[in-house]
């Protein structure tokens, strides 16, 4: 896959979240609940830097419930401050003030015994596009503040939310960085909707998602396309062609519209329409 995936306005905002930096108390990283690591932006380390720091995995609700559990107690034991929620309902919310105070406790203790009384939390929202960080700022402000979309790049530029008596949120744009290391990864955040369709070559990437939902949820891939035991068996694009075929994505001639079916695969499991599905897992 050929990739423009890091324009201009990529590397602006990379300035933009170094230079805001020193103006916040935390930085809240949110990652995507189905791919924790693949959604984790490498260079994110340097740019935080000391600054205290909560793991968020957001859109909880469209990952494998016990794989969450999993990469939970796996960044705890890496020492981090995790929590996973859902931005859309407002699941698991209530854990965010427990996990600010406690990576801010040697600061707030530091302020209280200083007699410093302060009246907020400025917080640095960060990600990779699409994965839901103004959606995330929304919820906590309980008012639609911030602009969201279900394609990257919705947020263009910073904002800052206030939260009376709270927080003080700083919106950024989606992030990813230069180079992919793994092709995995730059597939992973494609299935999800992080990278452009646009840009993508949407049969190919469909296949590879078949590939590995035929893999890892065989049940309920044959579940949402009525299909075979011995079709998983076939290659991805012989089964992209089936769904194609059972989906009515024909033009003339008869032909399957292979590229109709690859949208129609991706927009189902970006609408959770096949399941509860998690991209990977710790090593
Ligand atoms: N199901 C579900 N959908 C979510 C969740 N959080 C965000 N979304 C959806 O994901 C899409 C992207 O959300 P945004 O909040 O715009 O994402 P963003 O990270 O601000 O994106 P950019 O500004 O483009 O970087 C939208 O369609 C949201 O409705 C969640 O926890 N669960
Ligand atoms: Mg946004």
């Amino acid at each position: 896959m050929n990739l423009q995936w890091f324009p201009g306005h990529m590397a602006k905002t990379r300035r933009m979240i170094t230079e805001n930096m020193k103006l916040v108390d935390a930085v809240v990283e949110l990652l995507d609940a189905r791919l924790p690591l693949s959604s984790r932006n490498p260079e994110i380390d340097r740019i935080v830097g000391s600054k205290p720091r909560v793991l968020v995995l957001n859109k909880a609700d469209m990952a494998d419930h016990n794989a969450t559990e999993v990469w939970k107690n796996w960044f705890n034991e890496k020492g981090y401050a995790v929590i996973a929620v859902d931005s859309q309902s407002g699941r698991g919310f209530s854990a965010l003030e427990p996990a600010i105070r406690r990576v801010m406790k040697e600061k707030l203790e530091r302020e209280r015994a200083r007699g410093i009384q302060r009246s907020s939390i400025r917080l640095m929202v960060v990600g990779i596009p699409n994965v839901g960080k103004s959606s995330f700022i929304n919820r906590l402000a309980g008012r639609g503040a911030a602009r969201t979309g279900d394609r990257p790049g919705i947020t263009t530029a910073k904002q800052w939310i206030r939260i009376a008596g709270k927080y003080e949120l700083l919106d950024t744009p989606g992030i990813l960085w230069p180079k992919f290391e793994d092709p995995e990864v730059a597939k992973r955040i494609a299935f999800t909707g992080g990278i452009r369709d646009e840009i993508m070559d949407l049969e190919e990437l469909s296949c590879e998602l078949l590939g590995f939902l035929s893999a890892h949820y065989a049940d309920m891939l044959k579940a949402r396309y009525k299909l075979e035991d011995g079709q998983l068996k076939e290659s991805s694009y012989d089964l992209l062609m089936q769904i194609g075929k059972k989906r009515g994505c024909i033009v003339s001639g008869g032909n399957i519209d292979t590229l109709r079916a690859a949208s129609l695969v991706l927009d189902d499991f970006r609408s959770v329409r096949i399941g509860t599905i998690t991209l990977e897992m710790p090593e």
